[in-house]
């Protein structure tokens, strides 16, 4: 058996995750974090590299990685990528300046190779702030439905408030857990 191959069979058995949560910088990943781990969302500082975070979560173990967005970064998110499970892309709902960019960096993702398979879970984040654009909005301006070559789902939700947090990371385990672990025996 190769080391990747067996790599994944431990994961397996241990019922592990590894979930990149990836976004242009400001977009809230380290916050919603930290909302997520019970930590206070009010002392977060921008990511320069990165974080690594083990949670549980249901009955799995979620090694999440998060990278820091800022656009001199970007060019090492591919150093994460192998074995991704699931990628969860933070978008600020309230930066319509930079959709544009936040679309063509999220369609550049998700040609790699190395992430194929693996779920998307769209977060619309900072939905407590007035007149943040809709997760339809979102959806429309990142143009969600033309993707194909993976499961998607998009959510709105508040890294302050925390809400829909749960229930989207929920999905995404759900997703994964139900490729990796329900539909083979390998
Ligand atoms: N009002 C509001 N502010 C948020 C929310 N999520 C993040 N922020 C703020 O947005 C800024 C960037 O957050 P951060 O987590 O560092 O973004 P990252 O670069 O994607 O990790 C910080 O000032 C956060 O306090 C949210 O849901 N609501
Ligand atoms: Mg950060």
């Amino acid at each position: 058996m190769g080391f990747l191959s067996t790599v994944r069979k431990i994961r397996r058995q241990e019922r592990q995750m590894r979930v990149l949560f990836l976004g242009l910088d400001n977009a809230g990943k380290t916050t919603i974090l930290k909302n997520i781990s019970g930590e206070d969302v009010l002392s977060v500082s921008p990511t320069l590299g990165f974080n690594i975070k083990t949670l549980v979560f249901d009955q799995y173990t979620l090694n999440i990685w998060d990278v820091g967005g800022q656009k001199t970064l970007r060019p090492y998110w591919r150093n994460y990528f192998e074995s991704t499970d699931a990628v969860v892309w933070v978008v600020d709902s309230v930066d319509r300046l930079r959709i544009p960019d936040c679309k063509e960096e999220l369609h550049k993702l998700l040609q790699e190779d190395r992430l194929a398979g693996a779920s998307l879970l769209v977060f619309a984040n900072k939905q407590d702030i007035q007149g943040s654009m809709t997760d339809e909005e979102i959806k429309e301006a990142l143009d969600l439905p033309s993707i194909k070559s993976h499961n998607w789902k998009i959510w709105p939700c508040s890294a302050r408030t925390g809400e829909n947090l749960k229930t989207g990371l929920d999905w995404i385990v759900k997703d994964v857990a139900r490729r990796l672990y329900y539909s083979t025996t390998t």
